[in-house]
């Protein structure tokens, strides 16, 4: 039986996503490589350093960075990223997520945080959402990033769950398969083409209910 529920969260809670997408934009824009929206999409879920390596590698000039100039492109990414997030507020929860967040709490299920996000306690907070997680995974403390399980893994031992009593909620391909390496249930929010390994597919958040996850387990 299912107990709890390990959320992503940009582009699950919070459309994040698209400021994810602004500032490394203005990276792209920076070191020559040409902003596609497939390259957009290809960074979803991926951690900091290793989404400026892909857009280092999408373009030609990936030999011409030292170390140091990636750590300040890095860290200039993440001012503009948390210019543009300093101004959330509840109002930016994806359609019908603070609803299924209160459903899932009254109703008993324990929930958790698995983001790639070193910004999530501050986005949580900006969104009031703290309180309804038993915990946040810590990013910065993981070997690797999603696709590889080990944060849904913690995610699951956060919930003091197993996983096959925990379902993954995602919108990237990298987090499906982290979910479903997890060997807990994936629940993809998004396209249905890229998101196709998933065991449970929903077209948006507002869509996510205890209801219409039940009927679709069956
Ligand atoms: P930060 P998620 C991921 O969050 C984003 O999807 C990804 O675009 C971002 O690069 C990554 O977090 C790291 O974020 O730079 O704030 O540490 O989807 O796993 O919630
Ligand atoms: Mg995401």
């Amino acid at each position: 039986d299912i107990k709890g529920f390990a959320f992503d969260l940009d582009g699950v809670i919070a459309d994040t996503a698209r400021f994810h997408g602004e500032s490394w934009h203005q990276t792209a824009d920076e070191v020559g490589t040409n902003w596609t929206p497939e390259l957009a999409e290809s960074l979803k879920g991926i951690s900091r350093m290793a989404s400026l390596q892909m857009i280092l590698d999408a373009g030609d000039h990936a030999d011409d960075f030292s170390q140091a100039d990636k750590e300040v492109l890095a860290e200039k990414k993440n001012h503009n990223y948390q210019q543009l997030i300093s101004m959330l507020t509840e109002a930016d929860i994806l359609p019908g997520m603070k609803a299924f967040i209160q459903s899932a709490k009254a109703a008993g299920y324990k929930m958790s945080v698995a983001s790639a996000s070193k910004n999530a306690p501050m986005i949580l907070d900006h969104l009031g959402l703290t309180s309804y997680f038993v915990g946040i995974v810590d990013p910065g403390t993981l070997t690797k990033g999603k696709p590889d399980p080990e944060i849904f893994v913690r995610a699951a031992r956060v919930l003091n769950l197993d996983s096959e009593q925990v379902i993954g909620l995602e919108d990237s391909a990298a987090g499906i398969a982290s979910i479903n390496g997890a060997g807990e249930t994936s629940l993809a929010i998004g396209n249905v083409t890229v998101l196709r390994s998933a065991d449970l597919n929903f077209n948006s958040t507002a869509e996510v209910t205890l209801t219409s996850i039940e009927a679709k387990m069956k």
